[in-house]
C-alpha cells in the first residue's frame, strides 16, 4: 500500500500525535519518567494524495488539517511532502498518510509514481482561478490511471472560499462536474478554517467504507449533502 519515495524529494513533516522518539535509549530507571504513551496501532493505514495546480493551497490545507497551521507566505512545494494523522472512524483507529505534491509540472513523473497505491485523493483547485479547475479535470484522468486496481476515492476541493467575492468557478459548475464524475465535493478555506477537517474526514470515511465494505445501510455515499 505504501509507495516508494525518492529520498531526496521527500520532506517529512512532524507527527501530530505520535510519541516523540529519543535517539538515545534511556536508562531503565528513566523510562517511567520520560516515555510517552505509545500511539495505538492503527487498524488501517490509508495513503492519501493531494494534487492540483501550483498555488491552489494544497500545502496549507494539509498543514491546517494536521497541525492547525496556516502560512500566508508559503513557498512552492519541492517534490513531495508528507504528514500523518490518526483518527477514529467507526471505532477503528485509522492512520492517514497524506502526501502533499508539488503543483509544478516539472515534478509530474515523481508525482505520478507517488499516486500509485493511493486509496484517496484531494483534487484541489482555486475557486478564483478557473484554469486550475480545468486542469483538475485533466488531473482526474491521470489520478485514475495511476491508481492501482482497487481504484481511488476522489474528493474535489475548491479551496480559497474565503475569496468567494472574486470567484471565477461557480459552485454549480464544480458540483455538476463532481456529480458527473462520481466525486465528493467540498469548498474549503485553509485561511478561514472552513470545511478543512470535514473534507478530510469525509474522504477518510468514504475510503474506510470502500476498503472494508462496511458502508451502513441507507448511506448511499452520494455527495448531495456535502457543504459548499
Ligand atoms: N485566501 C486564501 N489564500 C490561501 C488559502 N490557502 C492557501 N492560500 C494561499 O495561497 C498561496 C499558495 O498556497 P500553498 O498552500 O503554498 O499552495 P500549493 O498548492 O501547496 O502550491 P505548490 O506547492 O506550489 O503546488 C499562499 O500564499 C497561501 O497563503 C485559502 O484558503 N484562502
Ligand atoms: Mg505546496
Amino acid at each position: 500500500m505504501e509507495g516508494e519515495m525518492p529520498e531526496d524529494e521527500a520532506v517529512g513533516l512532524e507527527w501530530d500525535n505520535s510519541a516523540v522518539q529519543s535517539p538515545e535509549q534511556p536508562a531503565e530507571s528513566e523510562v517511567a519518567d520520560y516515555e510517552s504513551p505509545a500511539p495505538p496501532e492503527p487498524d488501517h493505514t490509508f495513503k492519501i494524495v493531494i494534487v492540483g495546480d501550483s498555488g491552489v493551497g494544497k500545502s496549507n490545507l494539509l498543514s491546517r488539517f494536521a497541525f492547525n497551521r496556516y502560512d500566508s507566505g508559503s513557498k512552492p512545494t519541492i517534490g513531495i511532502e508528507f504528514a500523518t494523522k490518526t483518527m477514529k472512524i467507526e471505532g477503528k483507529t485509522i492512520k492517514a498518510q497524506i502526501w502533499d505534491t508539488a503543483g509544478d509540472d516539472r515534478y509530474r513523473p515523481i508525482i505520478s509514481a507517488c499516486c500509485r497505491g493511493a486509496v484517496g485523493a484531494f483534487l484541489v483547485y482555486d475557486i478564483t482561478r478557473h484554469g486550475t479547475f480545468e486542469h483538475a479535470q485533466n488531473r482526474l484522468k491521470e489520478l485514475q490511471e495511476d491508481a492501482d486496481d482497487q481504484g481511488i476515492m476522489v474528493m474535489l476541493v475548491g479551496n480559497k472560499c474565503d475569496l468567494s467575492h472574486i470567484r471565477t468557478v461557480p459552485i454549480r459548475e464544480a458540483r455538476d462536474f463532481a456529480k458527473k464524475s462520481s466525486l465528493h465535493f467540498f469548498e474549503t478555506s485553509a485561511a478561514d478554517v472552513k470545511n478543512v477537517d470535514d473534507a478530510f474526514e469525509r474522504l477518510m470515511t468514504e475510503v474506510y467504507y470502500s476498503v472494508t465494505g462496511t458502508r451502513p445501510d441507507g448511506d448511499s455515499g452520494s455527495s448531495e449533502e456535502e457543504f459548499y
